[in-house]
């Protein structure tokens, strides 16, 4: 089985109409999709290794130590099935799963689907070296549209992974017509598996997102590093400042780049962006859940909730819902 991957020049002609849209709008924007560039996939894994990025490690808990437990959920249906993987990153994660799938001599194919083309030739090259026996195909681009690729390919019952609070890219509403639009492409019986960041203490949601040493804070400026690199832009980034913040009644944990001066900015020959001092970009918006929202967001999308993993402390929920 061979990777698809979207044509470069095509992704290039939507970055920069993308970028150019979320500058214009009022207030400014950027697409969080875009941080994960291949500098921004070794920042993120910076993340993931950082100290007060505690996301990581609790979900790795339930990955690592409930595995027979959720290896058990899905293999409830004894058919044949499809593990679709949404922002499949580097599945350190998820290969518990496949492994304990495999040794229960399963039957599956497993699609992975990342938006970054590094990470799906990447797992290409060293899933099949770790796991000999899987069967798998990596889709590059969007979720939708390499769902709907791995459905004509396969038209087996689905189990949907979507890990790694993921869904916290998206607003509240946003998640709900996702989830809604997610159920119309599955059929009774299918089984998705979402993990959610779970409200908690506001300090320690907030150190997630503005640690110590900056990592987040290259992060963000990476992605106006890549308007520099690849759609010819002349942002200098030290005039622009990194600010997080965490709302405890919405959940809501957003992040902002601030323009510190009265500047240009140009893109490519003939755009130039100008900022006000102090006019902010948002970068990204990581929305935290409670039991009773994620309840919630299950029943307005037409799923059931099935069952809830937790890690030992309760910072982070995979949730099990079904068609
Ligand atoms: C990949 C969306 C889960 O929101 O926690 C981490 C991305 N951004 N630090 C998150 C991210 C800044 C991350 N997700």
């Amino acid at each position: 089985m061979n990777t698809v991957t979207t044509e470069t020049t095509t992704n290039k002609v939507q970055f920069l109409a993308d970028t150019l849209a979320g500058l214009q709008a009022e207030p400014k924007r950027m697409h969080s999709k875009y941080f994960y560039d291949e500098v921004g996939d070794h920042i993120f894994q910076q993340i993931m290794d950082m100290e007060e990025y505690y996301l990581t490690d609790a979900e790795m808990d339930i990955l690592s130590h409930q595995t027979e437990e959720l290896a058990n959920v899905i293999s409830a249906q004894e058919s044949p099935f499809d593990l679709i993987e949404l922002g499949a990153g580097d599945a350190t994660k998820s290969i518990h799963l496949l492994q304990e799938l495999l040794d229960k001599k399963l039957e599956f194919y497993y699609f992975p689907i990342d938006i970054s083309d590094h990470v799906i030739s990447y797992l290409e090259e060293t899933l099949p070296e770790k796991l000999p026996n899987l069967q798998m195909k990596g889709l590059n681009g969007d979720y939708f549209e390499m769902l709907k690729r791995a459905t004509e390919i396969s038209d087996r019952r689905k189990v949907v992974l979507f890990m790694g609070a993921n869904i916290g890219n998206m607003n509240v509403a946003e998640a709900a017509d996702f989830c809604k639009a997610l159920k119309e492409l599955l059929s009774n019986g299918d089984i998705l598996i979402i993990g959610f960041d779970l409200k908690k203490n506001p300090q320690q949601i907030l150190s997630a997102y503005n640690d110590s040493q900056g990592i987040t804070r290259s992060f963000n400026l990476n992605l106006l590093q890549r308007i520099n690199r690849e759609l010819d832009g002349d942002f200098q980034l030290e005039n622009f400042e990194h600010y997080a913040n965490y709302d405890p009644e919405t959940g809501a944990c957003k992040s902002y780049l601030i323009s510190l001066k009265d500047q240009h900015v140009n893109i490519g020959d003939s755009q130039t962006i100008h900022f006000k001092e102090n006019e902010y970009i948002f970068m990204e918006i990581s929305q935290k859940y409670s039991l009773q929202d994620i309840d919630e967001l299950a029943q307005s999308a037409g799923f059931k909730p099935v069952q809830n993993f937790f890690d030992e402390n309760q910072y982070f929920v995979d949730a099990v819902w079904k068609v």
